[in-house]
């Protein structure tokens, strides 16, 4: 017994130590955020507030679930000495309108919620501040920024093993960024954690299509986040990583400039 509990307690370690290894390269997780990563959009909030109202409504309703089965089994056993069934309730108007009212009132309500953020989060401004092509392709991807009337050289990247070594995204602190994705061979998926938000990019999407874009308003929140696909698309899908990093409108300004002057 004592022999079978080393390898278990070490095999548990390794976990452990690789899941940590794991999440290191994304905004770290707390309850205070029911386990999300720290956000930076204004998106980000609208995800977060509807994330923590569906789990208070999920373990209200489980706890009075729970209660009731708990309950039910005390109270209702039956019991040896009197083997006479409890009372059995069928065809009770009242009971069968309660369960089937209010599982149609919690439905509307997570409907309603869901309905009014996915139309925010679906919304795209005219006149976006930065407005970034992503192409994801087999196994890297292409940034193409637009800003003020300028256009970028291209930021391409390749296969890596580490988010920091990928192409790089620069974009402004407080600003409307609004993406178009692009593949033109496999299904592959956007996705910054710190964005709350992950988006398929898929191939031959027209593009007039919604589906191709959305927008975020990125808050003051400097620093690199971790970006990777998230749609399994090949050998190299692992290592299909990317970082964005968020800088101050001046610094912004600065690495327009620098980017403008330098060899499309
Ligand atoms: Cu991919």
């Amino acid at each position: 017994m004592a022999r079978r509990r080393v390898p278990r307690a070490a095999a548990l370690a390794l976990l452990l130590a690789s899941a940590t290894a794991c999440a290191s390269d994304v905004p770290k997780a707390d309850w205070s955020r029911g386990l999300l990563p720290e956000h930076v959009t204004t998106q980000g909030d609208a995800i977060q507030s509807l994330w923590n109202g569906a789990w208070i409504a999920a373990l209200a309703t489980g706890a009075v679930v729970i209660v009731l089965i708990v309950w039910a089994c005390i109270f209702h056993v039956k019991r040896r000495a009197r083997a006479e069934l409890p009372p059995q309730v069928r065809y009770n108007l009242p009971i069968e309108i309660f369960y089937t009212l209010v599982p149609l009132v919690m439905v509307s309500v997570f409907f309603f919620f869901t309905a009014r953020d996915s139309r925010d989060l679906e919304h795209l401004s005219a006149n976006p501040d930065v407005k970034v092509k992503v192409e994801a392709f087999q196994w890297s991807w292409r940034f193409t920024t637009t800003t003020n009337g300028k256009t970028l050289p291209q930021v391409v990247g390749q296969p890596v093993s580490d988010y920091h070594q990928g192409p790089q995204l620069v974009l402004p602190v407080g600003k409307k960024v609004q993406f178009e994705l692009e593949s033109p061979d496999v299904i592959h998926s956007f996705w910054v954690p710190a964005f709350l938000f992950k988006r398929d990019v898929i191939p031959g999407i027209p593009a007039n299509n919604k589906g191709r874009y959305f927008e975020i308003t990125t808050l003051n929140k400097p620093g690199v986040y971790a970006g990777r696909c998230a749609e399994l698309c090949g050998v190299d899908h692992s290592r299909m990583l990317f970082s964005v990093k968020l800088v101050p409108q001046a610094e912004y300004d600065q690495y327009v400039s620098a980017q403008a002057g330098s060899p499309q």
